[in-house]
């Protein structure tokens, strides 16, 4: 799993600068018309972090894992990371995953192969999940960024999600 927390530590290195130089008004609107706003993505990003923290650290522990899914919008709903400050939230975001590539690396062989099953989902690995998480992160990310690249490709670059 080193490598799996290597490459955690480097994306969260890559977009941290990024997040932080977002202009605190775009942090604000929605990313697409009706979506998430930035501080959403970011609430959504934590809530991806502590439920796998659980999930890995109970699977190593456990023979099998029974955890429970997560309903993604009445999480950001009831944490309303909408009304929270926007550093709070890309410290914790940042430092969280710091700590889960901590967490990663020392996840034992052995328990790797643990089988998990979350929510009415089929049964995975540990090995899985944890891959499985970088992939969601990355993928909220790569969401963000490549929006303003396009954006800036049609000369938008001053459009209101052209700040990520
Ligand atoms: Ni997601």
């Amino acid at each position: 799993m080193k490598e799996l927390s290597q490459k955690l530590l480097g994306v969260i290195g890559e977009a941290e600068p990024r997040l932080r130089k977002t202009n605190s008004a775009e942090t604000m609107k929605p990313v697409l018309a009706g979506g998430w706003s930035r501080k959403q993505v970011i609430g959504h990003l934590i809530d991806s972090a502590s439920n796998n923290h659980q999930r890995f650290v109970r699977a190593a522990l456990q023979e099998s894992l029974d955890f429970p899914g997560y309903e993604q919008d009445g999480c950001v709903r009831v944490q309303a990371p909408q009304e929270a400050d926007w550093e709070l939230l890309v410290s914790l975001w940042a430092a969280y995953n710091r700590y889960l590539a901590h967490v990663i690396a020392h996840l034992p062989e052995s328990k790797l192969g643990t089988p998990c099953r979350i929510g009415t989902g089929e049964e995975v690995t540990l090995d899985f999940l944890a891959k499985d998480y970088l992939r969601h992160l990355v993928h909220h990310l790569r969401h963000l960024r490549h929006l303003v690249h396009h954006l800036r490709q049609i000369g938008a670059a001053d459009a209101e999600y052209a700040s990520a």
